[in-house]
């Protein structure tokens, strides 16, 4: 099937198939009057004008603005229950830790995802699905880590697997059995340890139900030792690694991935200089989660730092029960550009080419080029500024996924 987008009034895209950071984070294509065409859910042309000739669909833009598709690089998907019952705690200022080492948080959100079945975990996070669709979102990671157990971390991923063929968006998988330590397991993490590394990442593996790993590297939870042995195991069976990075300590989280070379360090709310300098030498991408510092009332990671050391920022929600119940990436375009600083073409890579890059998925879709998935929004907006400048109403008005028209507003 063959689609004419017409009449764009603005198109702003980011270029190339890797991350870029620096200067170059800022530097983005913009276009007037220009058409998308798209061949067998591909890009074929983006210029300006009209093509010569055109057999297929057309779609009008009517002078809107056109941007890639939004990649939601990092979220916790698929899991059982939701945690307002932590609501009043929070609020009166118990610490996201503390409610995990009494048993609460994450360890919550085990019990309730165990005692799920499949479908209801799929239909719940198919629900989400649909949201973060009319949301813009185009690609998406999904991290397991509610399971805990092997039988339960690979029913999560099997979930993730099958919400693949009952909807659009295209899911990348992350294995975090990493998240916390279960409860059964308490006393004994060199159990866990051992549990992770010789039973459960061979047996995702095997199934190839994860393109990468990530660990909870955080004080009370993985220490930098333990992430690096859990991250360097999943290497060697061939899988990427992510870092769940200086979220509320700086334990070494940066470091490790710095020197195991992950794609990615999520959050690094607590980076330091020398943590900033890790990721630049191991060229890791830093994904912010400026949501979660939203919700729990923290401070925003040093975004405008990690560009000026020509670290590669992306921005995702963290979509999870606890810290961040809520998978809006246009709230995320606003924050990073209110609490982040950094200006509109920047977060346009941060939220498209970066985080595409962020999931391995940088060859195939994060910018309007030639050859890469037809994913594509229309804006209702006429300019790039605009659509950063208003929040909190969803301004997508068409989004295309691999050529096809899945939501018009
Ligand atoms: O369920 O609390 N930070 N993991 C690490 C989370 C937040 C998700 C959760
Ligand atoms: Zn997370």
């Amino acid at each position: 099937m063959n689609l004419l987008i017409h009449n764009i009034g603005l198109l702003a895209t980011p270029l190339g198939r890797a991350a870029r950071g620096g200067a170059a984070q800022g530097d983005i294509l913009t276009m007037e009057g220009a058409y998308v065409l798209i061949r067998d859910g591909r890009i074929a042309a983006v210029e300006q004008g009209m093509p010569a000739d055109h057999d297929g669909d057309s779609l009008d833009a009517g002078g809107r603005l056109c941007t890639p598709g939004l990649v939601d690089a990092h979220t916790h998907l698929v899991f059982g229950g939701w945690r307002e019952h932590e609501l009043a705690l929070k609020l009166q200022g118990v610490p996201y830790l503390d409610i995990l080492a009494r048993g609460g948080g994450i360890l919550s959100t085990v019990r309730a995802t165990r005692a799920a079945g499949e479908d209801e975990l799929a239909d719940k996070a198919l629900r989400q699905l649909q949201h973060m669709l009319a949301l813009g979102v185009t690609t998406c990671e999904c991290k397991s880590g509610y399971g805990l157990d092997t039988e339960n971390e690979l029913k999560q991923l099997r979930v993730t697997r099958t919400l693949q063929t009952r909807q659009p968006i295209t899911l990348v998988s992350t294995f975090m059995g990493a998240h916390a330590l279960p409860e059964e397991y308490k006393g004994d993490r060199e159990g866990y340890i051992d549990l992770l590394i010789r039973e459960m990442l061979p047996q995702v593996a095997a199934e190839g139900l994860a393109d990468y790993c990530d660990v909870f590297c955080e004080q009370g939870v993985f220490s930098a030792e333990e992430s690096r042995r859990i991250l360097t195991a999943a290497q060697a069976l061939g899988m990427g690694a992510k870092v769940h990075a200086d979220e509320v300590e700086a334990i070494g989280g940066s470091r490790v991935a710095g020197e195991i070379g992950a794609i990615s360090a999520e959050h690094l709310i607590a980076a330091d200089d020398a943590g900033i300098a890790a990721l630049k030498a191991g060229g890791v991408i830093a994904c912010l989660l400026p949501a979660t510092s939203l919700y729990l009332g923290k401070p925003y990671a040093r975004a405008r730092d990690m560009i000026a050391a020509g670290v590669p920022v992306c921005a995702a929600t963290d979509f999870n029960p606890g810290s961040c119940p809520g998978g809006n990436m246009q709230l995320v375009m606003n924050l990073a550009c209110w609490q982040y600083r950094l200006l509109p073409r920047e977060v346009l890579t941060a939220v498209t080419l970066n985080a595409a890059a962020a999931s391995g998925q940088a060859k195939e879709t994060g910018t309007l080029e030639k050859g890469k998935r037809a994913d594509v929004l229309l804006w209702d907006s006429d300019n790039l500024d605009y659509i950063f400048y208003r929040f909190g109403q969803n301004l997508v008005h068409t989004v295309i996924k691999d050529g096809n028209i899945v939501v018009k507003q």
